[in-house]
């Protein structure tokens, strides 16, 4: 028995439950919707496990001889019907792989692949009056073509932002099949760019569903604690900012939210566009705000017409004072650590909450309250357990290093990597921090680019701050100074610097830092290389001795900045690069890690804990 036949019972069993609305006779359209709110309040079927796949360097399943897209593509998932036909590739006899993964770690041929590989599974569905069936994929990277049934379902560029189709219309009573090319090729004018440093991790990355949802459908809604807390301690009563998005602009609709234990219950009415807001009042005795040191949620309900949904939501002020940050009213230091979404234990995308709880586990016990999930939007289970954890969240878009600024595509892609971003987490408490981009070099262009984009993100959600990852543009005497045209549009002033590493150890006590922006001050990255368990002097580079003192002297030079209102440090954990190849010691690993690639701590890890512990 082939594997895709044991795949078709288990999810037979399941298709018991999802019963898909079918509107056989209706046009075909490619049916990208915008993303459903808490994707996982909603009943539905995984479609992890077991997909075929094949490799297919050439697009030979794409495109003609003549690089022209051809009919006869892979989505077809042809079979021969008569003995001449000539058929060349066949899903059913290719290997399977197990989806949410990296091909790179799957499948040694494809350990530095980057160009198309096609999947293919199967599912069974039953047709059910009144639900609709959206298609999720938590991420896909890069580059992504899907079809069901032969008809195409849609198209999606961007690696870590997850997005769903309305594939209703495609669906048919019984077997189903989903076809999807994904490639994973560099260009210059995409989101990252050509060149980064991290391994570029091809494939179905996170989890894919079936959802059930009913043909009007909430599918977006926000709340949160409105204003700074300073304001509302002087206040008896707090007010809780509700508001929600119909996928129709229809009138009418009931949209009711609870939190049964603050004993709080308002219906709200959608008027013609299918929105509604408003406010609850709660008293301010009785709500427990979420802290690091308290990471309350409260049960929340939302309810549409006849269809209850649930959600955890914390709610928790953050707002800047010149150049303090307070959470919920108070001035808070930001003991953080950076981290890529890589699995804990060596190479590959961390794609699952245990990969989650491993890495942040590790993050709390250096002491941190903060991480920055770089240098893109990670798994949406870091960001969950993070705020069950009691740790804050920077979260970015990878709108890295030299980018097409000039090129309106690329902006395009960027919006709605940072407009999916925010769509998928801004009911989170936990994350503070919008970041829109990592080291980019100053031009004319690029304040453009990033402009349009931090005062997108703020219309999108004024709620949190902005900042950005920029660099200090030179020394001469010893003094940095930061100057970035982007400094009006930030709420927090954050640079990378390298002192010790890139440049000599020995100038970090020596070094002045001249910020001229009141503003909050993040250092988003210091740290050097050591291979863990290669011990030597302290000037002996790679040594764990020479990124210990590398960190000594790094954090007595922090200390000075005025200003100072966080830290995070590079890196959590050493991660694969492929601009890393010096054999014996990088192998393909950036050794920036407080850990190892295989979990172990390095001397630094002790100085860092050591530092948090007194902040
Ligand atoms: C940086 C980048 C980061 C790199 C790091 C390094 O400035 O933001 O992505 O990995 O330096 O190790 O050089």
């Amino acid at each position: 028995m082939n594997k895709m036949n044991t795949n078709n019972k288990v999810i037979g069993k399941l298709s018991g439950v999802l019963l898909f609305y079918l509107f056989a006779l209706l046009p075909l359209s490619k049916a990208q919707v915008p993303l459903l709110q808490n994707v996982q309040a909603y009943e539905g079927m995984s479609l992890n496990g077991d997909w075929h796949y094949i490799v297919d360097v050439q697009e030979e399943g794409y495109y003609d001889y003549r690089m022209k897209p051809t009919r006869w593509g892979f989505f077809r998932n042809a079979k021969p019907q008569h003995p001449e036909d000539l058929i060349e590739y066949d899903f059913d006899q290719s290997p399977t792989m197990q989806i949410p993964s990296d091909w790179n770690t799957q499948d040694e041929r494809l350990f530095f692949y980057e160009g198309t590989v096609w999947f293919m599974r199967r599912f069974q569905a039953v047709p059910m009056q009144d639900y609709r069936t959206l298609l999720y994929f938590g991420a896909v990277n890069y580059d992504c073509h899907v079809w069901v049934n032969g008809k195409k379902a849609g198209h999606h560029v961007g690696g870590f932002t997850p997005f769903n189709f309305d594939i209703s219309d495609l669906l048919v009573d019984g077997e189903n099949v989903i076809i999807v090319k994904v490639d994973n090729k560099r260009h210059a004018e995409d989101v990252p760019t050509q060149i980064f440093d991290w391994w570029n991790y091809g494939g179905i990355t996170r989890d894919v569903r079936l959802v059930k949802v009913t043909p009007v459908y909430l599918e977006d809604y926000d709340l949160h604690v409105v204003g700074g807390s300073a304001a509302d301690a002087k206040g008896k009563t707090c007010t809780l900012a509700f508001s929600a998005r119909l996928n129709k602009a229809e009138a009418g609709h009931k949209v009711v939210v609870s939190i049964p234990e603050l004993k709080l219950e308002q219906p709200f009415t959608t008027g013609a566009d299918g929105t509604v807001s408003g406010t609850l009042k709660v008293s301010r005795k009785k709500l427990v705000l979420w802290s690091p040191e308290h990471p309350k949620l409260y049960d929340v309900r939302l309810s549409l017409d006849t269809s209850t949904y649930a959600d955890e939501i914390g709610f928790r002020t953050i707002e800047t004072r010149d150049k303090q940050i307070l959470l919920n009213g108070q001035p808070i230091f930001l003991k953080g650590i950076s981290i890529h979404n890589e699995k804990p234990n060596g190479g590959g995308r961390a794609n699952s909450a245990a990969d989650a709880r491993t890495l942040l586990s590790w993050a709390k016990e250096l002491g941190c309250n903060f991480v920055r999930l770089a240098h893109y939007p990670h798994h949406e289970e870091m960001v969950r357990e993070a705020e069950k954890m009691g740790i804050l969240v920077w979260s970015e878009i990878p709108v890295y290093w030299t980018i097409d600024w000039a090129n309106p595509a690329t902006y395009e892609n960027a919006r709605c990597q940072l407009r999916d971003m925010i769509a998928r987490d801004h009911n989170r408490a936990n994350v503070i921090i919008w970041s829109i981009a990592n080291e980019t070099p100053h031009s004319t262009e690029r304040d453009t680019f990033l402009g349009n984009l931090a005062q997108y993100a703020r219309s999108l959600d004024n709620t949190r701050l902005i900042s950005m990852a920029m660099e200090v543009t030179g020394a001469s005497n010893y003094v940095n100074r930061l100057n970035d045209n982007m400094n009006k549009y930030v709420d927090v002033v954050s640079f990378n610097q390298y002192v010790g590493w890139y440049r000599d150890v020995n100038d970090a006590p020596k070094m002045r830092w001249e910020i001229p922006y009141n503003k909050p001050v993040i250092i988003s990255e210091f740290g050097g290389g050591a291979k863990y368990g290669y011990h030597g002097a302290k000037n002996q580079r790679w040594t764990e001795e020479f990124q210990e003192n590398l960190y000594i002297q790094n954090l007595a030079m922090l200390d000075k900045i005025d200003g100072l209102a966080g830290t995070t440090p590079w890196i959590l954990k050493d991660f694969r690069s492929p601009r890393r190849v010096l054999p014996g010691i990088q192998d393909y690993y950036n050794r920036k890690g407080l850990f190892s690639d295989k979990g172990e701590k390095k001397k630094a890890f002790y100085v860092l804990k050591q530092w948090y512990e007194v902040k």
